[in-house]
């Protein structure tokens, strides 16, 4: 791209000096060409806009990969849609740019995309949830959340919860609204929660996509609590289902909090970026929030650095996440021997948060 850019910008500048142009223009466009020859062309294949973390995630991109910084960004939104998705690869291949950074919406159907990418040279940058490819050479390195982790940091935490405030593991009946069936995020917090619920013996009564919406995640909540008199734990897989399972509980006449014994349901949610969700925890109608960091920005752009310096970042890289409680009593939790601190959510904690 860099050399392409080079040569239809010399092209230019040559007809400027034939044309007779004047010599303050032949400057500025010599600079712009300079400038041009340097900057580094990213085409990001964003998945959509379906949540709070989604926008954090696509400004962070978009204010880290700026031309001040040195880059030229080609942003295209999935609309949550795989083949969108390759349409935006195939047209950065087009466009010959100098890196592909993809935030993928689904695991699977990526081998032939990203084999043209790799015969093109075109490194790519998988950001946010993970791919599954048969060459794993046709990408570079990942960067994003270990998903799967943070499901079974909320089961952690739900279990010392029961045992906490004496709730027999037979009086826990579970809704998971999950989130895009078939993403990274939806597979590794299902996962977590499948098996910790086996683990405990706990009741899991439906797992049904809200598809990380809000407006999806009322809809769902609604017609579960219509069908199960008895649901009292709703996992869910982001903090806008969270909101719109809220707003279902609330209009069936039931209360969302920490008091199981008194009819509460229990609300469990990943991300913590949307404010009223970050509200809610404080005040307890939401009792856990497990944190999911969408500032990948800045870490793609460190990525991309190393690359130009010719070294090999990690193929993997997972971001460390906190976990937020709305009660005071689970100090930590421990998750494969590894134990995570419980962070107490307080105006102080929220008001020292980076977003
Ligand atoms: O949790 C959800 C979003 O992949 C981490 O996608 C991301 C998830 C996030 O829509 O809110």
């Amino acid at each position: 791209m860099k050399k392409k850019l080079l040569s239809f910008l010399a092209i230019i500048c040559s007809l400027c000096v034939m044309c007779g142009c004047a010599t303050e223009q032949k400057d500025y466009t010599e600079e712009s060409a300079a400038q041009a020859a340097d900057s580094i062309s990213v085409g990001f294949s964003q998945v959509g806009a379906e949540s709070d973390w989604r926008s954090a995630n696509t400004d962070s991109m978009k204010s880290s990969l700026t031309k001040e910084n040195g880059f030229d960004l080609i942003f295209m939104d999935g609309q949550q849609k795989q083949t969108k998705q390759i349409t935006a690869i195939r047209s950065f291949i087009q466009q010959g740019v100098d890196y592909i950074v993809l935030a993928p919406v689904c695991e699977t159907g990526w081998d032939s995309v990203l084999d043209e990418a790799y015969e093109a040279n075109i490194p790519v940058i998988i950001v946010d949830r993970m791919i599954q490819i048969n060459n794993d050479n046709r990408y570079s390195c990942f960067v994003g959340s270990d998903f799967y982790l943070e499901g079974r940091k909320a089961c952690e935490w739900l279990n010392q919860y029961a045992t906490a405030y004496d709730i027999a593991k037979e009086d826990i009946h579970i809704v998971d609204i999950q989130g895009t069936i078939g993403s990274t995020a939806q597979i590794g917090r299902t996962k977590g929660l499948v098996e910790s619920a086996k683990k405990y013996g706990w009741d899991i009564r439906e797992k049904t996509s809200g598809d990380f919406t809000q407006a999806k995640g009322r809809e769902v909540m609604a017609q579960m609590l219509r069908q199960y008199n008895n649901i009292n734990v709703v996992y869910c897989e982001n903090d806008n289902e969270a909101l719109g399972a809220i707003e279902a509980i609330e209009a069936a006449g039931k209360h969302a909090g920490s008091n199981l014994k008194n009819g509460d349901i229990l609300v469990l949610s990943f991300d913590g970026i949307n404010e009223t969700a970050i509200n809610y925890a404080l005040e307890g109608t939401i009792a856990c929030i497990v944190e999911c960091n969408p500032l990948h920005g800045p870490r793609v752009r460190t990525i991309i650095d190393s690359l130009e310096r010719g070294e090999n970042p990690d193929k993997i890289e997972y971001v460390d996440e906190t976990l937020y409680s709305s009660v005071n009593v689970i100090k930590s939790v421990t998750v494969d021997g590894a134990k995570y601190d419980v962070t107490l959510l307080t105006q102080d904690v929220i008001d020292s948060r980076e977003y």
